[in-house]
This record gives structure tokens, sequence and C-alpha cells, in this order.
């Protein structure tokens, strides 16, 4: 049923000015209608043409990367999507959306800039390669030890992911022997940032009963550290996301930090990292 009754989106003709418009996004998929979705702006009255109403107000919009069509009981209602968050996929199609994603064709990894008209690198570090090109962010000679690249569940029982939160791989700390209490992980920015608004985002998981600390820490030149976001303690098996504005500019170090706590039960994981050049929801 949901698919047919979308299929008719077609017969709601583009508004003459924003033929071109349309065809900038392309169908990506189903969503569920509710979720924890950054929806900036929800449009609940159906205009004459719901898909090119919407796209009108997502194009030249720097924030808005979809556009998300939903239909339910005969009622439509578009929502204009930033972050897009991962894992949305429902198989009830009475709760779904039809997503168009905005396509400007940079390739992956990169983000076309509505401002600039251009295309960006989107730094993306979800360690599904050994090499990625996307990726920010490198282990740190300054510190305790590295961050293992990892799948699956961690060799400890009680403590760490159980996989990863996207893809296959995921970085976590093993806090097993020779680890101790407050040796430290750090990924570090390899990359120059412009002096510009930046968003990080973050998936992480903190379970164990002796889980130590993480922390998001920015460092310009040799000034002392910031820490801009920083949790403790066991946090349950499930990952968890945050999203943390990050004030950059061409000579600041970003600083992702694990601290292992009191004993093994500490590993602490991390995936699906990425730098967004635009303002936090
Ligand atoms: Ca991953
Ligand atoms: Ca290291």
């Amino acid at each position: 049923m949901g698919e047919d009754r979308y299929e008719s989106e077609t017969a709601y003709p583009a508004a003459e000015s924003s033929g071109d418009n349309c065809q900038s996004l392309y169908y990506d998929g189903e969503v569920p209608k509710s979720s924890d979705l950054y929806v900036f702006e929800t449009i609940t009255t159906f205009p004459y043409s719901m898909m090119a109403f919407c796209t009108n107000r997502c194009v030249d919009n720097l924030e808005c990367l979809a556009v998300d069509i939903c239909d339910s009981n005969g009622e439509k209602s578009c929502r204009l999507v930033r972050f897009l968050k991962l894992n949305l996929t429902t198989t009830d199609s009475s709760k779904t959306c039809r997503r168009y994603k905005v396509d400007k064709r940079c390739g992956y990894g990169r983000h076309y800039d509505e401002i600039l008209k251009e295309c960006k690198p989107l730094y993306v570090c979800d360690f599904e390669t050994i090499t990625e090109p996307s990726c920010f962010l490198e282990e740190s000679q300054n510190d305790r030890f590295n961050w293992n690249r990892y799948s699956g569940r961690t060799g400890s029982t009680s403590t760490g992911p159980s996989g990863a939160k996207v893809g296959k791989y995921y970085k976590y700390i093993e806090a097993s022997s020779p680890r101790v209490l407050g040796d430290n992980a750090k990924l570090v920015s390899n990359r120059v940032f412009k002096d510009e608004t930046y968003c990080l985002s973050m998936y992480y998981n903190m379970y164990g009963q002796t889980t130590g600390t993480l922390k998001i820490q920015t460092r310009t030149g040799n000034d002392t550290a910031v820490t801009h976001w920083k949790k403790s303690d066991g946090q349950g098996t499930k990952w968890h996301s945050i999203e943390l504005y990050l004030p950059l500019n061409d000579n600041t170090e970003i600083i992702i930090e694990a601290i292992r706590g009191s004993n093994f039960y500490s590993d602490i994981a991390v995936d699906y990292i990425v730098l967004w050049p635009i303002a936090c929801p």
C-alpha cells in the first residue's frame, strides 16, 4: 500500500520555476515518520505540489540535506532535514516517509556548500577502511596507547559495544591488561581548518562498570586544551550520539581522548565521527 500511495506523487506537477530544482533531489528510500531526526521545518499544509513546494524550500539552503515526504491517513506533510541520522529503515509502511536527498554529486565524503557554490570536504571517520581519505583524525603519539580499529564484540565480557554503530568497523580502547587506571589514548586532527563554524557529531559507546572518561577538546597553537564535552562512567550497552559546536581556525587541533577507568570493564568506543561545516542543530 505504501509504495502505491506514493507513486501518485508524479501526478502532482512541479511548479514551472522549480522543475530544475526537483532534479537536484534523488529518491533515497523510506525512513520512519517518527524519529529523532533533526527536522528544522515541517510543512503540514498540503500545497498543490508537495514535492515541488518542499524542494523549493530546500535547495539553496545550506542546512537542508534531504526532504522527507510523509503521508499518514491521506494527510501529506513534508519535512526539511539536516544532520541525516543513520539506521532509519523501517518495515512498517504506515509509518514511513519517502526521503529525497539533495544531489550535488560532490562524491563521497564531500558536501555542497550552497553559499560558496562549491564542493567542500565533509570530514567523516567511519573506520570502515584502514586508509580513509575523508577521516580528519589520526592516532596521537602523545599518549599512553592507541585506539583499536575493530568489528564485532570486544574481547572482554560486560564491556564494549556488541558491534559497530555504522557499517562493520569502529574504534575503541581495549581496557584489559596491560592497561591501568588513567591510561589514555587520543585521536587528533590532521587537517588545517578554516576559520568557520563547525559541528562535530559522533556516536560513542561507554558500556562497563568501571568505565573511565571520554572527552572532546580543542587546542589552539600552544594554548591549554579546552574541553568542550566530557562523559564519565558506564552509559549502558547502547550507542549514544552527540553534536557539538567547535570553534576552529587554521591553528586549531581537535582531540578526542579516552581514559581507562579503575578496572578492565572500561572499553570505550566511537564510530561515524563527522565534522560538519555548518552550525549544530
Ligand atoms: Ca563504522
Ligand atoms: Ca596513541
